[in-house]
């Protein structure tokens, strides 16, 4: 028995060595010491020696076990440190490696012509009003001096969502809204944001599309308030050699109104294919508000005047950068929103 001990230990031993890794060692650990092993079955056996042979053969078996067993154990220790370094050695990161290009957005082109706008007014002391896209009759035609019955208010140009309630065609419900909230005080505001009308897209037409308007009312606001601001902007958005021609025109909602050219900032006036051969290029629709239209938001016509004026952020972004189609503006196609990176703020 002696013997078949010893060889068990050298068996143990040899495959201890041999073992190449953590899951071939617990192999040989539930072999030779697991409760069904070997070692397991000499202690087990040891009813069947005489009594006097007992002891002896017990603290024999017992010194084996332990010997296996710590010589499993240092074997254990090398195998684990082993597979951590390996672990360590695969899951290396290299941190000089470059990073990966994030896409960086820019500002829409549109955005980037209000943003302009809005800053230079916001410099001559005017606030920025808001107001909601699905609009009251009442705010888009009543109060502008667009009675029922005008032709503008034709249901066929305009998106009805009640009979009372539409989207709204113009900016101009907003500075409706706005005079009503000031309560006959003098304001400087402007208005920009989206408006809807029924047309067919074309590379000019867009059934939705944005406008700026401004409206400035107070004691003694001319005419010539009118022009001084609207040259002011003329020069900073196109440069600073442009000038301003005014010619009449019609709106409901002022009187008298006009229509304010730019000389041309291309040619400068001699005639070109931006300007059409005329020298100017048409900018924007102005005029001093109509007495109606102060009175019905609670003014007195007689001691306040004011003056407005509306253009198209399209118009304008077409014009400054040469732009061919208004629905390049709507179709986000990334090259061509990319062409607009501002390295200005
Ligand atoms: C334009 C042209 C002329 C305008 C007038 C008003 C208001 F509310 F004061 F009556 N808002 N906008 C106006 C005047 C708009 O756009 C071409």
């Amino acid at each position: 028995m002696e013997q078949q001990l010893q060889g068990l230990k050298a068996e143990a031993l040899e495959k201890i060595a041999a073992a190449a890794n953590v899951k071939q060692l617990n192999e040989v650990r539930v072999a030779y010491l697991g409760k069904k092993g070997p070692i397991t079955d000499l202690l087990k056996g040891m009813g069947k020696l005489p009594a006097e042979e007992r002891p002896k053969m017990g603290a024999l078996v017992n010194v084996v076990r332990e010997e296996v067993t710590t010589e499993l154990e240092s074997r254990m220790a090398i195998l684990e440190e082993q597979a951590t370094r390996e672990k360590l050695q695969k899951e290396t990161i290299d941190i000089t490696l470059p990073g990966r290009p994030v896409n960086v957005g820019n500002a829409h082109p549109l955005t980037r012509v209000v943003e302009e706008i809005e800053d230079l007014f916001l410099s001559m002391g005017y606030e920025i009003a808001e107001g909601p896209e699905v609009e009251k009759d009442y705010y888009n035609f009543e109060a502008l001096n667009l009675p029922k019955g005008h032709p503008a208010r034709d249901m066929q140009d305009s998106f009805y969502i009640t009979d009372d309630v539409l989207l709204r065609t113009h900016t101009s419900p907003v500075q409706a809204r706005t005079m009503i909230e000031k309560k006959g005080q003098p304001f400087k505001i402007i208005c920009p944001g989206k408006v809807y009308r029924r047309d067919s897209d074309d590379a000019t037409h867009s059934h939705q599309f944005t406008q700026i308007e401004g409206l400035v009312v107070g004691e003694d606001i001319r005419m010539s308030d009118l022009k001084g601001t609207l040259s002011l902007f003329a020069k900073k958005m196109f440069g600073d050699d442009r000038e301003i021609r005014l010619r009449p025109s019609f709106f409901p909602f002022t009187e008298p109104s006009v229509e304010m050219d730019i000389s041309c900032f291309k040619c400068g006036g001699e005639g070109c294919n931006v300007c059409k051969k005329t020298g100017w290029i048409e900018i924007l629709g102005a005029g001093m508000v109509h007495p109606n239209v102060l009175e019905m938001a609670g003014y007195d016509s007689k001691r306040l005047t004011g003056f407005a004026f509306g253009m198209g952020p399209e118009r304008i972004a077409m014009l400054k950068y040469g732009v061919e189609d208004i629905r390049h503006f709507y179709t986000n196609d990334t090259r061509f929103l990319q062409q607009f990176l501002r390295t200005e703020l």
